[in-house]
């Protein structure tokens, strides 16, 4: 059965807003993600999802990439990655960005789902770890978080 999932960025003050969307067909079955962000400077920011749905302290409180199989940080595509490595997104000159894509790593279904945690975008570039930074291997070196949502389960 198919399970839809939702997260929506609300207002904060860097007056970031967006919804993502994430469709499973079933267990087996890669996800489709589709995003569209604005009010993002113009550029690459790190797209994540983080372990926690606590926004609590803000993002800050989403905790760590969620990575239930301690890999280290990766780019969507590479074999090792975090499983809420999901690269970065791209905002234009007007502030929007839009993304869509499969991703085979997040689930919506079974132990090791994502619904209920957060979606973090960066207000830097990922560097997929591929950027000789200390953090490269654990972030991207993606800098601080400039907005966040709890994904919740949807119809
Ligand atoms: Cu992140
Ligand atoms: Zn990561």
């Amino acid at each position: 059965m198919t399970v839809k999932a939702v997260c929506v960025f609300r207002s904060n003050e860097k007056n970031v807003s967006g919804t993502i969307h994430f469709t499973q067909e079933n267990e087996s079955a890669p996800v489709h993600v589709k995003a569209e962000l604005a009010g993002l400077p113009a550029g690459k920011h790190g797209f994540h999802v983080h372990e926690f749905g606590d926004n609590t302290n803000g993002c800050m409180s989403a905790g760590a990439h969620f990575n239930p199989h301690g890999q280290t940080h990766g780019a969507p595509d590479a074999q090792v990655r975090h499983a809420g490595d999901l690269g970065n997104v791209n905002a234009t000159a007007d502030g929007k960005a839009a993304l869509e894509i499969t991703d085979s790593q997040i689930k919506l279904i079974g132990p090791h789902s994502i619904i209920g945690r957060t979606v973090v975008v960066h207000e830097g570039e990922d560097d997929l770890g591929l950027g000789g930074h200390e953090l490269s291997s654990s972030t991207g070196n993606a800098g601080g978080r400039l907005a966040c949502g709890v994904i919740g389960i949807t119809k």
